[in-house]
């Protein structure tokens, strides 16, 4: 109803941070390629196991003088995993306290997502290339209300024997495949690669990895390193495709990891990698943990690591901005990671959060710098507490825009709600 509308545009309006004009419009009219590391955690980024770097090619983007890499991005998903990092990445808004927004509600509710902003602002065409099955998560729906043109999913690749693994085609695969697709799309396009073979439990044969085991007790640990080594190498080959083709100097590329690979119980079998002592392992190392990669590459854009906190929930205000694209009307809870005003409280979908100095979880506030559990003075509580309600009015208000479709009651200033009927993923190029 309309007053629910009223408190989630208030919101969304006080809290909306204006563009950085050092970077407002800098990829103006670029195409944007978003690369989706599965189960990517920032951990690996710089990681060395007996001198030998996990993810090569990601480091050097990482340190790239053009791109803007962000140290302290953290994933917000929920049970919704990579379906909850694409909601946030592409409509701004968050996935839901239980299950998976695609799955629950994705067919239904109108939503204003990139693809359809982009190509109704900018003339956009746009596309998802996904070896998997175009059900998995709903997505043969959800791209549709997301506005996208084209979806090319595991029928459009060859799936033959030992091209696949549990979750689809092999990253390799999925780059080399896509090209001949990706080359028909009429520029600027907004293509979105998501990877797979990244994923738990990390199966990976000699032949596709030549990463050594970390020999750990747990196979799950041993094998992240294999199959993250195998994405990085996939990345790399598709970097270099861009660069042959050309295409890469009129891009901005997005990588960004979805969620964790490993969970908490796993954690104390890994610390001793990271050169911590399992005994003394916390929560507040399995938050800090949550960490994701999060790089914005582009040639000619004035980069460097960029230390400020943020989410997923901020990514499509920093694209639009980047873009030079007014996002002050669209319904998004996140701000611009760039902006002057950007808020650096990360919210948990289970509503714990991190700030720059300390981590809340629960009832308990622990202090980054010494990751020691702490009993806040007077003055911190009270921001704390400030920083809390924030939190949880902010889901709690994503919440009723998700569970009571209010998207449909609201569009913006120069935006035309999506037809999904304009769509058919059969026939790929009409
Ligand atoms: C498969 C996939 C995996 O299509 O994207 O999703 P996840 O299990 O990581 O949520
Ligand atoms: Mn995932």
């Amino acid at each position: 109803n309309s007053s629910d509308m009223d408190n989630v545009l208030s919101f969304v309006k006080q809290h909306h941070a204006a563009a950085n004009p050092k970077y407002y419009g800098v990829a103006k009219g670029k195409n944007v390629i978003i690369i989706h590391l599965e189960s990517f955690q920032q951990f690996l980024i710089d990681d060395k196991v007996d001198g030998q770097e996990v993810t090569p090619f990601l480091n050097s983007l990482y340190h790239s003088k053009n791109t803007l890499a962000f140290s302290n991005f953290f994933h917000q998903v929920g049970q919704g995993k990579t379906s909850d990092a694409e909601n946030m990445l592409e409509t701004g808004v968050y996935g839901l306290p239980q299950g998976s927004v695609f799955s629950s509600l994705g067919s239904d509710n109108t939503f204003q997502g990139a693809p359809a902003i982009l190509n109704q602002t900018a003339g956009y065409s746009s596309a998802v290339f996904h070896g998997n099955i175009g059900t998995f998560w709903n997505r043969n729906n959800v791209y549709k209300n997301l506005g996208y043109q084209y979806f090319f999913d595991s029928s459009y690749f060859d799936t033959s024997q030992g091209t696949t693994l549990e979750y689809g085609l092999k990253d390799k695969l999925l780059f080399a495949e896509s090209t001949k697709y990706l080359e028909q799309l009429q520029q600027p396009f907004y293509a979105k690669f998501i990877t797979v073979t990244n994923h738990y439990p990390f199966p990976l044969t000699k032949t596709d990895s030549t990463f050594p085991n970390v020999g750990t007790s747990d196979s799950a640990i041993n094998g992240y390193f294999q199959t993250a080594h195998y994405l990085d190498q996939a990345v790399h080959e598709f970097f270099n495709y861009l660069k042959a083709s050309g295409l890469y100097d009129n891009s901005i590329i997005i990588l960004y990891g979805d969620h964790y690979g490993l969970s908490n119980s796993e954690n104390t079998t890994l610390a001793p990698l990271l050169g911590k002592d399992p005994d003394t392992w916390t929560n507040f190392d399995n938050a800090q943990l949550q960490r994701v990669p999060y790089m914005i590459h582009m040639k000619g854009l004035k980069g460097g690591i960029q230390n400020q906190y943020g989410g997923e929930i901020d990514a499509l205000p920093t694209l639009m901005h980047l873009l030079g694209i007014d996002d002050s009307n669209y319904i998004h809870f996140g701000t611009d990671l760039l902006s002057k005003q950007h808020d650096q409280v990360v919210a948990f979908r289970n509503n714990n959060f991190v700030t720059p100095k300390y981590t809340v979880l629960g009832d308990t506030v622990y202090d980054n710098a010494t990751g020691k559990a702490i009993t806040p003075d007077k003055m911190t509580q009270a921001t704390l507490d400030k920083d809390q309600k924030k939190v949880d009015k902010e889901l709690s208000l994503s919440d009723t825009v998700n569970n009571k479709n209010l998207l449909r009651f609201y569009t913006p200033a120069g935006f035309k709600p999506v037809n999904p009927s304009d769509y058919n993923y059969q026939d790929g190029y009409q």
